[in-house]
């Protein structure tokens, strides 16, 4: 169960933001009201929402999912993979000092950026990607471990980051896009296979038995409230155009 989400305001300047969709530009007005129904959503999942400023050096900043990793044991600041996005992380270390006495940290040669990791129990999946390398996700698993946690590392190509084809939905019931739905880490999953043209579903979000689904994929919809839950929907048009996923809007905890 979670208690709490951060979530960070996005600036103007996230018409800079990095991306790779060709959907165009997004509407910054838009985008702020799609971010202000995100955060209802948190709360209607009986979240308390901590917000914070938005960051207009920072055009990525509204994506706080990558800079920190909060398990129920500690929380570690990430080293971003991204040139434009490291500056974020002594940001995002000031709003957690208030719930974290102590925080882990990826170092340099490192880089890890936290849409690379899905939680799963106690362990932590950790998918290499252009913006996670082997040295950060090997530094992640030593903290991990020196707090009972575990992690692994996993092989993967085609996606920005690992929770970009994939999403745990608990109870053993997994969301899969392409290669992830016959990935041997995963085959212990009830897998869900996201069709190609709803890929962007794949990345749903289960917080307190509510899984928050991105707007406009029917198939996906169906397929997760055939799995009992409850669902909230969101319309996400505007941060899906800067690649940005529905779980890389907050941080849970
Ligand atoms: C980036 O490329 O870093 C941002 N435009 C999007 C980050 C999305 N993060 C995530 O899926 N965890």
């Amino acid at each position: 169960m979670f208690t709490y989400a951060i979530v960070r305001k996005p600036s103007e300047s996230m018409l800079d933001g990095i991306t790779e969709a060709n959907l165009g530009l997004p509407n910054y007005v838009l985008a702020l009201a799609q971010h202000q129904d995100y955060i209802l959503a948190l709360q209607q999942c009986g979240l308390k929402v901590i917000q914070l400023e938005p960051l207009a050096e920072y055009p990525d900043a509204c994506f706080v999912e990558d800079v920190a990793l909060i398990t129920p044991k500690c929380a570690i600041l990430t080293h971003p993979g991204a040139a434009t996005r490291k500056g974020e992380v002594m940001y995002i270390a000031a709003a957690l000092d208030k719930f974290f006495p102590s925080t882990g940290k990826i170092e340099a040669p490192g880089t890890l950026e936290a849409g690379d990791i899905m939680m799963v129990g106690k362990h932590y999946y950790i998918g290499l990607s252009q913006r996670t390398n082997a040295q950060g996700a090997k530094q992640l698993i030593d903290i991990l471990e020196r707090h009972g946690l575990s992690g692994s590392i996993v092989e993967m190509s085609g996606l920005l980051h690992l929770k970009t084809g994939l999403s745990y939905l608990e109870n053993n019931h997994m969301l899969t896009f392409g290669d992830m739905y016959s990935h041997p880490d995963f085959s212990h999953f009830n897998r869900i296979k996201i069709e190609t043209e709803e890929a962007y579903a794949a990345n749903s979000v289960w917080i307190n038995d509510t899984v928050l689904v991105p707007k406009g994929f029917p198939k996906a919809l169906s397929a997760i409230k055939n799995l009992g839950y409850k669902i909230r929907e969101i319309d996400m048009s505007e941060f899906q155009k800067l690649d940005g996923g529905l779980s890389c809007l907050s941080l849970r905890f």
